[in-house]
């Protein structure tokens, strides 16, 4: 992961404010499953700290702003989400750490997939196991 995917949301603004619309298939690379937001972090709080097998998401800050750090198992990127009409792609197989978040942050996820706890790597050990064992071997 040398560079961060991003998606754009352009809003459809006129003189009473901001609109965004968000449409699978089209602004969002994947059919969306899941639509879960992530609000009221405490200061000082990290979360993620783990991985999914096989789950796609974009993570869009409405309010606010925090950071994701990205790691696919050999190269660690820190994106900074701050803008409504800004994703962040995040694919399978990639450890996710989020810390610095604002009081108001609300960062809202679009998922390819329903919830599922067995999807989770925890451990980060065994993260970089499944990104080996995912890369043929030469
Ligand atoms: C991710 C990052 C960006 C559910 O019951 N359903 C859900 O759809 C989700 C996402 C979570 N939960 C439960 C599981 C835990 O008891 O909500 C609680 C908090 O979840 P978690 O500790 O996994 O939250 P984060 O902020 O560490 O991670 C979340 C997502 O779980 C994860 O997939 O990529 O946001």
């Amino acid at each position: 992961m040398n560079s961060l995917e991003w998606v754009s949301f352009p809003p459809l603004g006129d003189d009473r404010g901001s609109l965004v619309a968000i449409e699978a298939g089209k602004t969002v690379p994947f059919e969306i499953k899941r639509v879960y937001y992530i609000f009221g972090t405490q200061e000082g709080v990290a979360r993620g700290f783990h991985a999914h097998r096989n789950l796609k998401q974009v993570a869009v800050c409405v309010i606010g702003h925090c950071e994701m750090t990205l790691d696919n198992g050999s190269v660690r990127s820190m994106a900074r989400l701050d803008s409504p009409t800004k994703g962040l792609v995040i694919g399978d197989l990639v450890w996710r750490e989020m810390h610095n978040f604002s009081e108001d942050c609300v960062l809202l996820v679009l998922a390819s997939e329903h919830y599922d706890e067995g999807d989770y790597i925890r451990d980060y050990a065994e993260f970089l196991a499944a990104v080996a064992d995912s890369q043929p071997s030469v």
